[in-house]
């Protein structure tokens, strides 16, 4: 029985990041996250590629434009979007979700969900180096295991 499973080395990968500045206090401990895991499973310090944008509602368009450069293995989105603090969070929120999910999509190329969407601004905070963990961190755990799988996997004859 064939069995597929990305491993976690990424000595070899192209990894990008994107992080939305909104909330930036939260979103740099995201990135701090996101970087230590990319570091720790062997990508060179120099070889890590950071974009910042305005917002979790811009991360699906750059994640779209990175993605389909052909210059990388994986994308890694970060965000923070808090309910308290705008009446149009189900928009933010629900744009970054659906849109980075639809950029996976539309270019075969495995991009990670690391937004937070909370209550508060206490609950980021615990999910970014609280004690709740860093997602940032979980989510480039999983581009690098996508990234790895997808080389794996047999190629697909379109990206349909
Ligand atoms: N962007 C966020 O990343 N998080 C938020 O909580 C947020 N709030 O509260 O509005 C937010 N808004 C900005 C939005 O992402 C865009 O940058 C802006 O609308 C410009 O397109």
């Amino acid at each position: 029985m064939p069995t597929y499973e990305g491993s976690f080395d990424a000595r070899h990968l192209r990894v990008a990041v994107i992080a939305a500045r909104f909330n930036e206090t939260i979103s740099k401990r995201l990135l701090d996250g996101a970087l230590d895991c990319l570091i720790r499973h062997g990508i060179p310090p120099e070889e890590v590629w950071v974009a910042w944008v305005p917002g979790a509602f811009e991360l699906p368009s750059a994640a779209k434009r990175v993605a389909s450069s052909g210059e990388f293995d994986a994308v890694v989105c970060l965000g923070v979007v808090i309910k308290g603090a705008t009446p149009h969070f189900d928009y933010v929120a629900g744009h970054a979700a659906h849109g980075i999910g639809q950029a996976a999509l539309d270019t075969g190329v495995p991009i990670a969900f690391g937004v937070l969407t909370t209550e508060t601004a206490a609950q980021a905070e615990e999910r970014a180096g609280g004690k709740m963990g860093n997602k940032g961190f979980e989510a480039a755990a999983a581009a690098i295991e996508m990234a790895n799988l997808f080389a794996s996997l047999p190629k697909p004859q379109t990206n349909l």
